[in-house]
């Protein structure tokens, strides 16, 4: 079964790493966000293509859940005896990534071949793969003003109120052949438990990706980062109260409706329930908090077998 996943950073990377665990070896193909990507000392950071990464290759971080676990700190604190605001946190190791990265992109390697080189070296079975090869930044903005999605993430610490989300570049993007390949492959298409708006949002907003992914006859299944009205992780229950959405599981199915034919949404949102119904979507309660490495398989499991059953009720051959 050939699997593929839209992912941004941590929490689309557990429920990665669950479905890479659930899957034969080469079976997932996971669809990254590039638009939290910038530049910083003349390095390339992909944050959320590491995320994932890391996290399938088993060294991310498990306190953070980003960067790389037992990560020493010393080149930035030599950057910050220059006098350099050291504001965004790269290790030691991880800077070789982003060196790496910047070299290969410099000779003309695109994000894709130079993701897969890491991801090969690093022993990872499943695809990474960048939602596109163009350059696009997502920019916030703010009472403070417009931010570079890290400045607003990293260097602000997310305090600021998100009032609009352009996707700088956007416009000139393009789904990769290796992301269009892996949709139409794919027998399941799962939505990670990632922010909507500036994590799924960007992907699904490359010119093209909607239609590869209305083209696929393979059930979809989207899994809630919302649980009780409240993101597990990061500020995407504020941004979606900012921007006007519904800060709860049935605001993300909104979001979702006529992408999705089934939602994952956690047991203290069953109340949810009829009302993501009622929009045309299954929906499967379930627990949907990622705690450790046990709980990832098992949803990865449910998600699939609910996809499945998807598949089977709708006369999908998927
Ligand atoms: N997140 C932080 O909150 N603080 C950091 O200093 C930080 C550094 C960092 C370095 C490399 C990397 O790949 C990710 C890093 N992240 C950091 C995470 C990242 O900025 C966010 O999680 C994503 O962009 C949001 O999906």
């Amino acid at each position: 079964m050939r699997v593929a996943a839209l992912a941004g950073g941590v929490g689309g990377a557990k429920l990665a790493s669950g479905l890479e665990a659930a899957l034969p070896d080469g079976g997932l193909s996971v669809i990254v966000n590039t638009a939290d990507d910038f530049e910083l000392w003349g390095l390339h950071i992909s944050p959320d293509l590491d995320t994932v990464m890391y996290t399938l290759a088993g060294i991310a971080n498990p306190e953070t859940g980003w960067g790389i676990k037992d990560e020493t700190f010393d080149s930035l604190g030599m950057l910050g005896e220059y006098g350099e605001d050291t504001w965004f946190l790269l290790g030691d190791r991880d800077i070789a990534t982003h060196v790496l990265r910047t070299e290969r992109l410099k000779k003309g390697e695109s994000l894709t071949a130079v993701t897969g080189g890491l991801s090969k070296a690093l022993g990872i079975p499943s695809r990474v793969l960048p939602m596109s090869d163009e350059r696009v930044s997502t920019m916030l903005d703010t009472p403070y003003g417009r931010l570079e999605f890290q400045e607003y993430f990293v260097r602000r610490g997310q305090r600021d109120e998100v009032l609009g989300v352009e996707l700088r570049g956007i416009e000139n993007s393009r789904p990769t052949g290796e992301v269009l390949e892996a949709l139409s492959g794919a027998a399941a298409i799962v939505f990670c438990p990632s922010n909507p708006v500036v994590s799924i949002g960007p992907i699904l907003a490359v010119p093209g990706m909607r239609d590869a992914l209305a083209d696929s006859s393979a059930p979809k299944v989207a899994v809630s980062p919302i649980i009780g009205g409240k993101a597990l992780k990061g500020p995407a229950d504020r941004m979606l109260s900012s921007l006007g959405h519904e800060s709860a599981a049935a605001g993300v199915a909104r979001m979702y409706a006529g992408l999705v034919d089934g939602m994952v949404i956690d047991r203290a949102d069953e109340g949810e329930r009829a009302g993501i119904e009622a929009l045309g979507m299954r929906v499967l309660v379930t627990d949907a908090v990622m705690r450790d490495e046990a709980d990832r398989a098992r949803l990865a499991y449910e998600v699939l077998g609910f996809a499945e059953e998807i598949s089977g009720s709708s006369g999908r051959s998927g």
